[in-house]
């Protein structure tokens, strides 16, 4: 008689920098508020067939154990994180377990990744890991598999168990829709899913919210891509009494009827990508879905819905000068923006931004562990990169400024409830505080302070 295959163990890793790696278990350096999903390892645990024994982890959270028993090894690969990851990938190999590479970077750059692996999958794992699967247990492991994004019918469930919940600001994220179909040209996400916006059904998102917490994070990219859709998913949502925050386009804030079920949902705050306060730097780089808006109208309007606004800028546009630092400080505190994320202009491979500037001969460096949005990798046009990067860190450290951080809150007390500012508002802000102290963001704002620009 045969007798039963023993249940397959997979250990699927998310690789972080030796900045923020966790020392010891349930010891992470950076702050709880930061870390607010694991829905990539869920989704890829979710992909392998069913009875599969998977143990995640984040080394945010956690060391590596690389002793586990492990019959297959995953990693989960951003730009960043990709030396990280490699150098894990290089060990497990060499203690002999298979080992096999996903993700956004190796989705764009399969060969370099090939190296490290047994195997690569390229686009997403509910595509290719079954198919992987089985012919890792015939022994006939293929070095690629290759999916086309997938169709979210029918999508399985997250098991949320798999996570260490504590180390998260909340264990319940979700995701309604994939991609967007604007094409920014820095944008990863569009490149990765190749515009292709897909939805949910919204029996099954509605079904999966009744199963969580009272308080959600939706990690979609644009939640409002398709009006109709976001219509009727607000529309259902209202009676289960949620609260979340999501990111969209600025575009809601044109979108009274919308903005108004957003809120009636449960929506508390937004991630917006203003990106850029230049109408020319947006067109040069295809945002023009946000050219000749009232960024300040939008802002208001959200306000007025009780959203709080998280506001996403990008520094080192071909328009961008010493000066953009000190104007941008100026908007976020004329109009009540409630976080910021500043981000350096990223050329992460596979992007059209990569192709133009690898054409222009710009790329200075091809050390992915610098791809983490403070560092510079490019040559910018209007200032010098070292004053990019300074002035990046310059503009993190005023916003959140113990005094400036504490007004903030105080004005907000007018538009969000004392809930939402005490659950997210305040642990984002001071999330980020901490964040400075561990990247040295302070030095570096020194630095920008030595060399300003006059009027600063
Ligand atoms: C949540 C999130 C985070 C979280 C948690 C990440 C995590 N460990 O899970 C946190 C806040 C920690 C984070 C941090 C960062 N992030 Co982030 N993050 C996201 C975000 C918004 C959602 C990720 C998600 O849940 N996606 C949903 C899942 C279902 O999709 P997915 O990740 O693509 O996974 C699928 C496939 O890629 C594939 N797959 C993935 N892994 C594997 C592994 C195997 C083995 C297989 C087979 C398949 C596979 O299958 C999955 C299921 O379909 C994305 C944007 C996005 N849309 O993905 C950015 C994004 C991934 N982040 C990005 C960046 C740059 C960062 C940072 C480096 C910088 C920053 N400040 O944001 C930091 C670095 C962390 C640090 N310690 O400093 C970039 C990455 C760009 C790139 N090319 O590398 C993205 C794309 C945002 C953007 N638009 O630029 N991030």
């Amino acid at each position: 008689m045969e007798g039963r295959r023993p249940a397959l163990r997979f250990l699927l890793v998310s690789p972080t920098s030796p900045l923020w790696r966790a020392r010891a278990a349930g010891r992470p350096r950076g702050a709880r508020s930061h870390r607010f999903s694991m829905l990539t390892s869920l989704y890829v645990a979710a992909s392998m067939p069913p009875g599969t024994r998977t143990r995640l982890v984040d080394e945010d959270v956690e060391p590596v154990d690389f002793d586990f028993p492990a019959d297959l090894v995953g990693l989960s690969l951003m730009t960043y994180n990709a030396p990280r990851a490699y150098e894990i990938a290089d060990e497990f190999r060499r203690r002999g377990r298979t080992v096999v590479l996903g993700g956004y970077h190796p989705t764009f750059l399969p060969d370099e990744a090939a190296a490290h692996a047994d195997a690569v999958c390229v686009g997403e794992a509910e595509g290719t890991l079954s198919a992987l699967v089985r012919d890792f247990e015939a022994g006939r492991l293929q070095p690629r598999y290759v999916a086309e994004p997938v169709d979210l019918r029918g999508l399985p469930v997250p098991d949320r168990r798999l996570l260490r919940r504590s180390a998260y600001i909340t264990p319940d994220a979700v995701q309604a829709t994939r991609g967007c179909p604007w094409a920014c040209s820095f944008c990863s996400v569009s490149a990765f899913a190749r515009r292709r916006f897909r939805a949910r059904p919204v029996d099954e998102v509605i079904d999966e919210l009744r199963g969580l917490g009272r308080w959600l994070v939706f990690m979609d990219d644009n939640l409002i891509a398709d009006p109709g859709y976001a219509r009727e998913l607000f529309t259902r949502m209202a009676p289960l009494r949620k609260r979340w925050v999501s990111q969209c386009s600025v575009r809601i804030a044109d979108d009274p009827e919308l903005l108004d079920l957003a809120a009636r949902s449960g929506c508390v705050g937004l991630f917006v990508g203003f990106e850029s306060l230049s109408d020319d730097n947006l067109a040069a780089w295809g945002k023009g879905l946000n050219r000749h808006r009232d960024y300040a109208r939008a802002v208001a309007r959200l306000h007025a819905a009780g959203i709080g606004v998280y506001a996403g800028f990008v520094f080192g546009m071909d328009g961008d000068g010493p000066d953009v630092f000190v104007r941008t400080l100026r908007f976020l505190d004329e109009n009540r923006v409630d976080a910021l994320q500043a981000t350096v202009l990223t050329p992460f491979p596979g992007t059209p931004l990569h192709a133009e500037m690898e054409r222009q001969g710009r790329i200075t460096s091809r050390d992915w562990a610098l791809y983490d949005f403070g560092h510079v990798v490019f040559e910018p046009r209007g200032m010098s990169a070292e004053t990019l990067g300074a002035g990046n860190a310059w503009l993190h450290t005023r916003f959140y400024s113990r005094a400036t951080t504490w007004r903030r809150i105080a004005r907000a007390c007018g538009y969000l409830s004392p809930a939402v500012i005490a659950r997210v508002m305040a642990p984002l802000n001071f999330g980020y505080r901490l964040r400075h102290r561990v990247v040295g963001t302070d030095e570096l704002a020194r630095r920008f302070e030595a060399e300003a620009p006059a009027g600063l």
